[in-house]
């Protein structure tokens, strides 16, 4: 990581010593920040907020939280906008406030084969990141924009909305993996350390990307899931769709075994995506865990067991 910053604080000062017109002076094209713009609605319908409209806009603050944990916080102004300059280089999850109650985290769509993040990515680029109108639906907000179709991580012309490959690598996004569960891809999760080493290393099949998750930002420990959530998991090969079962797919509260959600499965993507609807909803406040184990690729292959835990919000 320490390398990619290096190279990333370089390359404008690389491709400026090969130029031969430089007068040495403007430098200036190397920013290390950039801001990120939006506003969010003076009122709100929604029914969970409208306990909280007596302000002026439904939120007073938002918060930037990369994934390292350092949060920047920003006042919203009272026209409801606002704008938050953040390093750039890396991910974040962003937060809304009302008189320090937590209102909504967002939801991100950075890749069109993906799940939707918790988390967009901060490129360089010379203009601001614009997310335009922020919509809040219960605890969820989106932005009008999209920040993946304003960020270009490897510069090639491509913004990572229509790039399959945003950084570069020769994997593609599709196979990108989140080796440890927890919400943040590999490329931009700056703790790994509770991986596998073999989910690193070998290329066995496995599953590459579950929801749902809690956000890991502690600072959102009110950002629960909902209850009729629905449960997916992406897989790195083609399933045998007869091993996927409730079986193989147990969803069990981590307090009470009787608790157990039964699946209805859908596969998409070529059967390399599933979601397990569940007509029973999730038990509010409670700590779920999902243990996947004995599926199969459809030429054979077994695909690693994986567990995750969720926890729910504390009313419905
Ligand atoms: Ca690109
Ligand atoms: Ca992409
Ligand atoms: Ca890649
Ligand atoms: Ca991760």
């Amino acid at each position: 990581m320490i390398k990619k910053i290096l190279l990333v604080a370089l390359l404008p000062l690389l491709s400026f010593c090969g130029t031969t017109s430089g007068d040495g002076v403007s430098v200036v094209g190397n920013p290390t920040s950039r801001l990120v713009e939006g506003d969010v609605d003076s009122s709100s319908s929604s029914l969970s907020l409208a306990k909280q409209a007596s302000s002026n806009c439904v939120a007073d603050k938002v918060i930037a939280t990369d994934t390292s944990g350092i949060a920047t916080t920003e006042d919203i102004s009272s026209d409801c906008s606002f704008a938050v300059s953040l390093t750039i280089d890396r991910s974040y999850a962003f937060s809304f406030s009302l008189r320090d109650q937590f209102v909504a985290s967002m939801l991100f769509n950075n890749n069109a084969n993906r799940f939707d993040d918790s988390h967009m990515v901060l490129s360089s680029g010379s203009t601001a990141i614009r997310f335009g109108r922020v919509s809040f639906t219960n605890r969820r907000a989106r932005p009008a924009r999209e920040p993946s179709t304003q960020n270009d991580r490897d510069g090639d012309g491509f913004f990572d909305f229509d790039d399959d490959d945003d950084d570069n690598d020769g994997t593609g996004d599709e196979n990108e993996q989140d080796c440890d569960l927890d919400g943040i891809d590999d490329s931009l999760d700056r703790d790994t350390r509770s991986c596998d080493p073999e989910d690193i290393t070998d290329s066995s099949e496995r599953l590459l990307q579950v929801r749902p998750r809690n956000n890991p930002d502690p600072s959102l420990i009110d950002e629960r899931v909902d209850t009729d959530e629905e449960i997916r998991f992406r897989t790195s090969c083609q399933l045998d769709r007869s091993t996927v079962s409730n079986d193989n797919v147990i969803i069990v509260a981590a307090d009470n075994p009787s608790d157990i959600i039964s699946c209805e499965f859908e596969f998409e993507e070529n059967d390399t995506r599933v979601e397990c609807e569940h007509e029973d909803d999730f038990t509010v406040n409670t700590t779920y865990t999902a243990a996947v184990q004995g599926l199969r690729c459809s030429n054979g292959s077994s695909i690693r067991s994986k567990t995750w835990s969720w926890a729910t919000e504390s009313e419905d």
